[in-house]
């Protein structure tokens, strides 16, 4: 094994499902290593941060952030590319992989620590994975101290009884514009996944095993769960669509998800960020929206923001960003 790469995750892991279905996609040769307590010693050996997914390279580097793990493969295997041809679309995908990692999180992480029903499943599976030989009491305690320690992480994304209507409209709309979207194609660029289905999809699989948002997404988009399921070992069906062709669907995405609800509340964070304050409040869909002020959103909001610098020809590009709401959070124009 050891000229493969060593992916070490979760499937309750939506970053780590990500970067699996990705190796899938390239066929790049990989072990999926399910993180458990067993293997905590070797995976603290190489884990710079406790997060998941770890990738160690057969030269024993490791790698962590699934953002950052999937730029460097695709530098090394750019075939079959990840980015459409055009420049245009190439970038709006990686902005819906940006808004999916930052936002799309929020309504996953929301239904799996809110609801009761989805607490018991979420941890439930939790334990089990991380503990493949607990049992009995064993488990049920094991499951207790997992809801223990998630529960209250709720707060970290924003999540309350005061912000859930905005989490969950954002969810309901996702899912209703996705539903549409793939009604005529099997991915969101047309005949092969884009870096933005790998985002994107990896949130809403999560849901899709939970029961509540789970629930809503087989009962209303039949599309969404096929594409997520075609997501999880994805083959090239076809080649990229024009952009022409694929506006008049994915528009609504970028503007009443991603220029109406993650900008607003992604530039809030960053502003907070800087002036040092602690927590922020934005107004989202006409009410307050209040959360702790976190670094790696503006971190990775900065990061997209120099991608979009770095696009030479944004005269195709600029047009749709305008459109969509988007243009002066990336341009501060
Ligand atoms: N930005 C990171 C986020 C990674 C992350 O938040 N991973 C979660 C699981 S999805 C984690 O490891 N949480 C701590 C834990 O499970 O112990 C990425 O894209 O990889």
């Amino acid at each position: 094994m050891a000229d493969v790469y060593r992916i070490f995750g979760a499937e309750l892991s939506p970053y780590s499902v990500k970067v699996r279905s990705y190796f899938r996609y390239k066929r790049i040769p990989h072990e999926w290593v399910v993180r458990t307590v067993q293997n905590q010693a070797e995976f603290d050996r190489y884990a710079k941060l406790p997060l998941i997914p770890l990738v160690i390279a057969p030269d024993g580097t490791a790698m962590q952030d699934s953002t950052p793990i999937i730029e460097r493969m695709e530098a090394l295997h750019p075939e079959p590319s990840i980015h459409p041809d055009d420049p245009a679309p190439a970038f709006l995908s990686a902005m819906i992989e940006e808004y999916a990692d930052e936002w799309g999180n929020k309504p996953m992480f929301h239904y799996r620590w809110f609801y009761e029903p989805d607490q018991e499943s979420g941890a439930e599976r939790i334990a089990a994975s991380m503990n493949p030989e607990a049992t009995g009491e064993l488990l049920a305690g094991i499951r207790d101290a997992v809801k223990g320690r998630m529960i209250p992480r709720l707060a970290f994304v924003g999540s309350s009884a005061a912000t859930k209507d905005q989490i969950e409209a954002s969810f309901h709309r996702q899912i209703e514009i996705l539903e549409r979207h793939l009604g005529s194609r099997p991915f969101l660029f047309g005949g092969r996944p884009a870096f933005g289905d790998f985002g994107l999809f990896a949130q809403l699989y999560e849901c899709y095993t939970d029961p509540t948002p789970g629930g809503i997404i087989h009962a209303r988009a039949p599309r969404v769960v096929a594409w997520i399921d075609r997501m999880l070992d994805p083959k090239a069906a076809g080649d990229w669509e024009r952009w022409s062709d694929l506006e008049p669907t994915l528009l609504p995405l970028l503007r009443d998800e991603i220029g109406a609800v993650f900008f607003p509340w992604s530039g809030a964070n960053a502003r907070a960020l800087a002036a040092g304050d602690k927590k922020f409040t934005v107004e989202l869909g006409g009410k307050p929206f209040t959360q702790e002020t976190q670094k790696y959103h503006a971190k990775s909001l900065a990061a997209l923001r120099a991608r979009y610098a770095a696009v030479a020809d944004r005269s195709r590009l600029d047009p749709v960003l305008e459109r969509a709401g988007c243009r002066s959070w990336l341009s501060g124009a």
